[in-house]
């Protein structure tokens, strides 16, 4: 891993990883996670966002859209009825003895496991092409295998909110997910509280979350 500094005033302000690439749109993510901030949904639940902290996302989102084989699944249920699944969705598992699709997820891939002690090993992708594209209220459903498991996310592309609620009902707690922006569900989140990405009435430009799991 190679550690580039801005050193700014004569100290070293920030340390970010730089991936292969040159040019304007070099990809980069902050190693030391220096605008991490965690928030506590309850006593056993927590989400960590660290706005920002995926620079050049622009680059990682165009490569990804470009080259990843994204279908629609179909026969979901959503709010009770079997639909097509309202976005589209690619999968990277490190069973299939494949290289992840860009090497700087690997990169965020160790990294994220290191930090998070879980051993992620698969990477969803998920594309909301317009406003209209969402997913519904639920939590994940390998809860049911993995006790407290961790969900990171990096989002790219346009902004979309994010909620989460707890699990049966009650207020909701909302995020706007930037590009470049990583968000980590932890403790019992899956277990005790929903997520869901809701349709947005205005126009929206497409998103591709990135979403690492250990499965
Ligand atoms: O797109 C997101 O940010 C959330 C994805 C999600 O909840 C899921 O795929 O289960």
């Amino acid at each position: 891993m190679e550690l580039t500094g801005v050193l700014l005033g004569g100290t070293i302000e920030q340390v970010f990883y730089q991936g292969s690439l040159f040019g304007t749109l070099v990809p980069e993510f902050d190693p030391a996670f220096l605008e991490l901030h965690r928030l506590d949904l309850d006593d056993t639940t927590w989400v960590d966002l660290a706005p920002g902290w995926l620079r050049g996302a622009d680059h990682v989102y165009d490569e990804l859209v470009a080259n990843l084989p994204f279908r629609q699944r179909t026969g979901v249920t959503m709010y009770d009825r079997v639909v097509d699944e309202p976005r589209l969705s690619a999968w990277w598992r490190a069973e299939h003895d494949m290289p992840e699709p860009m090497s700087i997820l690997r990169d965020i891939r160790v990294l994220l496991s290191e930090r998070y002690r879980e051993p992620f090993d698969s990477i969803g992708f998920n594309l909301y092409r317009d406003g209209n594209d969402s997913v519904a209220w639920h939590g994940d459903r390998h809860r049911h295998v993995v006790t407290n498991p961790v969900i990171a996310i990096v989002s790219l592309g346009a902004p979309r909110p994010l909620r989460l609620r707890p699990r049966g009902g009650g207020a909701s707690v909302s995020w706007q997910l930037g590009n470049g922006d990583l968000f980590v569900m932890g403790g019992a989140c899956q277990h005790d509280w929903e997520h869901t990405v809701p349709k947005v009435r205005a126009t929206s430009g497409p998103r591709l979350s990135v979403t690492f799991r250990s499965v």
